[in-house]
């Protein structure tokens, strides 16, 4: 009996040390909202002396009061950045206590046999996109080609794929990319999920028919590939390339950052270390030369230029570089905001909208600004979901609807575009 009692308390302890293991162990996501200054001055601090990952705001120079803050904080330094922020009274609150099953639900991707999952509803790792893009392509030789527009820091192929559904010459066209961002793991999945309803639904859905019976469309699905490797097998929560820096601890660009569009000015950082980093002169990555470069080759068909990133529901277009209005700032909103309305009608998904700078924060060097001042005079940004429930952790479950949204705007924006750009056709040819 003893001995069964002993066992039993042993049994017990086992679970309890378990749990207290657990706790400190495990990986969280906060939201904080500092109320005042000083708050905010302490928020920064703690960000940028403690292992954390700011999630929103991207960089501690965008904190303000009253504004939220969604800080991932792995387990070692919870404990001290919870007591940080309770002896401060800032007032905070666990968004994520299980990142890490997160994480497992986003990599798991395909080995439960009892998913009934699609392709297109999962994540993949980087060599799975690679698969994905030369089998594409080789099952629609008529339409699909894989264009090689460059090659990352860590020499790995930019290839985006050209849907053609004509032969005419002098096409008009657009270009989709996405994955600028390492972490937005939502945003290579919607490139997929574009190039699978064109292909799937072409003459069956008369939107993307009409689409792509006006224009060919190029899709980047991963525009930074050393970085989503990396978030797959060391540091899901990196956001820059892997450049490395003078200073061997600080690696990587941030390319949205990158573009020459008042490169490096306010709300970008020049240094290394942090996430906004803008590089040591425009076009100094090879990713956003890369596709500068195909920009300017192709600026006389492209009409229409679209950059996917997440999370935070917006649809915003130029500027984000400066407060000003673009010449076409008016056509621009008509165009979002009719694309949040349908988003809102047909899936109950609520969208911001509006030039960046002015709905999220001033953020110069962005390929949007950029491709908009070299003539894309159709040019957006869209961040996808979510609006902060899981963030960057968006479980697999919940691709199918974000993407549906972002194809929504992609459409009503495509359609607009070729309304506003074609020449009304003369009497006697209707
Ligand atoms: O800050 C960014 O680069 C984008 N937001 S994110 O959270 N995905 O990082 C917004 C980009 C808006 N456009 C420009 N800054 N040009
Ligand atoms: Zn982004």
């Amino acid at each position: 009996m003893t001995t069964l009692w002993i066992f039993f308390i042993f049994m017990n302890m086992d679970g309890f040390l378990k749990i207290a293991v657990c706790k400190e162990t495990r990986d969280q996501v906060l939201i904080i909202t500092p109320t005042t200054q000083e708050q905010v001055d302490i928020l920064k601090n703690v960000t940028s002396q403690y292992e954390t990952a700011l999630w929103q705001p991207v960089s501690p120079v965008y904190m303000k009061e009253q504004a939220e803050v969604h800080l991932f904080v792995p387990g070692e330094s919870f404990e001290t950045v919870t007591s940080l922020l309770q002896d401060h009274d800032i007032t905070h609150r666990v968004s994520l206590p299980n990142v890490n099953e997160l994480i497992e639900m986003q990599t798991m991707n395909g080995t439960d046999p009892r998913s009934t999952s699609t392709f297109y509803e999962r994540y993949h790792r980087l060599e799975d996109i690679y698969d994905w893009l030369n089998r594409t392509a080789h099952d629609n030789p008529r339409t699909v080609k894989t264009i090689l527009v460059g090659s990352s820091h860590e020499k790995r192929p930019l290839y985006a794929l050209k849907l053609s559904f004509s032969d005419r010459p002098n096409r008009k066209a657009m270009w989709i990319d996405c994955g600028i961002h390492a972490r937005e793991w939502i945003s290579p999945a919607f490139c997929l999920w574009f190039v699978h309803h064109s292909l799937s639904f072409y003459n069956y859905n008369k939107e993307i028919t009409d689409i792509l019976n006006n224009m060919d469309v190029y899709v980047l699905p991963v525009m930074n590939p050393d970085g989503y490797k990396y978030t797959w097998t060391t540091n899901r929560m990196w956001r820059k390339n892997r450049a490395p820096s003078h200073n061997p601890k600080c690696v990587g660009v941030d390319l949205n950052r990158n573009f020459d569009a008042n490169w490096c000015t306010e709300g970008a950082l020049p240094y290394p270390c942090s996430e906004i980093y803008c590089g040591a002169f425009p076009e100094s990555e090879p990713e956003s030369r890369a596709v500068a470069d195909f920009l300017r080759q192709h600026k006389d068909s492209i009409q229409l230029y679209i950059s996917i990133h997440s999370y935070s529901q917006m649809l915003l277009f130029p500027y984000s570089c400066t407060l000003e209005e673009a010449g076409n700032h008016n056509d621009l909103l008509e165009m979002v905001q009719e694309a949040a309305r349908k988003i809102r009608t047909f899936y109950r998904s609520t969208y911001k909208y509006g030039a960046g700078a002015k709905t999220i924060y001033l953020a110069p060097g962005g390929s949007d600004d950029w491709a908009y001042d070299l003539g894309i005079k159709y040019s957006f940004t869209f961040e996808l979901q979510d609006r902060g429930e899981y963030g960057f952790l968006l479980p697999p479950s919940r691709i199918g609807n974000a993407c549906n949204e972002a194809l929504t705007a992609v459409k009503t924006i495509a359609l607009k575009v070729m309304e506003k750009t074609q020449a009304p056709k003369s009497p006697a040819a209707v």
